[in-house]
């Protein structure tokens, strides 16, 4: 049995559809009461909570934190039905299955949930030496691989104002690159007044992720949107301006006019969970040219009549074949992942062997 103030939970994002969801896990569900919950914060065994009113600590059946295959994990952002034990502690008994989630590859090929049910991504990136076209597209990719609508925003705007030309060169770069009707706002993050410039997007009901890499200033724009110092900011590397992973952990808010928004830690490493398809859709200039291509089997790789060469910036096409190549890696069972392993040993094993011949002292 389920009952749940649906007006209420609105005001920290429950759409229609999640109701919906929801009521029919719990039809699924023997226990006698459930609470509807979003999840704010996932920690090693507990998550926190939110009803609408308060938060509450509860734990989680260790399936739920793992998922059936890592991305299927809890995420914040999820929906979650908890039910009581007789020590009244919280237990965390079912997911309700998300409307939207942005989930990205480890190193290894092992795929990790980032947030569910979000409406929009905010992808900060600096104009100081934060700036980097390739990284920013592997951002793009992961949040339209989910299906979610990305908005550019570009920070710092008050520090890239002592050196214009670079600034306009930077802007002019970025919207060259992007294909048209990705959104973008610049911004000095620590001013009040930048709140504005999100009006649009943090209306009732809504919510916003904040990506980009440590030192962006995702966690300064998420205080800004709060009207308040709710996360530690952190200064940047002055060398290079990489941040010093001040956010360590994802977590969920509520800003005033009733929007939440999700912080979240800079990724170390950043591969979308994409498969070819997805990563075209991210990438629809070299989707749609391709059509044009002289050879239908085009590789973009040197072939004649090639439209996609013709057509799109070399780096970023590099940057596409690059992402392709990790994905199709990613995309490879245990087997063939050895196979490829020991393909690589016995090759620089071979490499090894005639290097020591041209030494003369094989
Ligand atoms: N002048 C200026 N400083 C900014 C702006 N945005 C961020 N900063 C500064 O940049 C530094 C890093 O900002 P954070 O908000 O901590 O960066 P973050 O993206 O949250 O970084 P991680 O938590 O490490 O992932 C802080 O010293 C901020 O004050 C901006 O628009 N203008
Ligand atoms: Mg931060
Ligand atoms: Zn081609």
């Amino acid at each position: 049995m389920i009952n749940f103030d649906f007006e209420l939970l609105r005001g920290i994002g429950l759409s229609g559809t999640l109701a919906q969801r929801a009521r029919e896990a719990a039809a699924a569900d023997a226990a006698a009461s459930l609470a509807l919950m979003r999840v704010t914060a996932v920690h090693r065994t507990t998550v926190q909570l939110h009803d609408g009113r308060a938060t509450h600590a509860a734990r989680v059946l260790p399936r739920l934190l793992r998922g059936d295959d890592g991305a299927d994990a809890i995420a914040v952002g999820d929906w979650v039905l908890v039910g009581a034990d007789a020590a009244a502690d919280l237990w965390v008994r079912t997911r309700v299955a998300p409307t939207s989630h942005i989930a990205r590859r480890d190193g290894d090929g092992s795929r990790h949930p980032i947030v569910s049910n979000v409406d929009r991504a905010l992808v900060v990136m600096g104009l100081d030496d934060d700036f980097n076209l390739r990284r920013l597209e592997r951002y793009l990719s992961l949040v339209l691989a989910s299906d979610v609508a990305p908005i550019v925003v570009l920070s710092k705007a008050d520090i890239a104002a002592a050196d214009p030309v670079r600034r306009d060169a930077h802007v002019a770069r970025l919207r060259e690159r992007l294909p048209a009707g990705v959104e973008v706002v610049v911004v000095d993050g620590t001013d009040p007044d930048s709140a504005a410039s999100f009006a649009h997007l943090t209306g009732f009901g809504q919510t916003l992720v904040v990506l980009g890499s440590s030192g962006a200033g995702k966690s300064t724009l998420t205080n800004t949107l709060l009207g308040a110092a709710v996360q530690d900011t952190g200064a940047v590397r002055v060398h290079d301006g990489r941040g010093m992973h001040t956010t360590t952990a994802r977590s969920l808010h509520r800003l005033p006019g009733g929007a939440c928004i999700i912080d979240t830690p800079g990724l170390r490493t950043l591969r979308p969970d994409a498969d070819a398809d997805a990563l075209l859709a991210s990438f629809a200039d070299v989707a749609t040219l391709s059509a044009r291509c002289r050879f239908r089997d085009c590789s973009h790789a040197g072939e004649p009549g090639c439209a996609v060469r013709a057509g799109v910036d070399p780096d970023r096409l590099h940057n596409f074949q690059k992402m392709l190549r990790e994905n199709r890696r990613d995309s490879l069972t245990w087997v063939e992942r050895r196979q490829q392993l020991s393909a690589w040993k016995s090759r620089g094993r071979e490499a090894r062997v005639r290097m020591k011949m041209k030494r003369g002292d094989g």
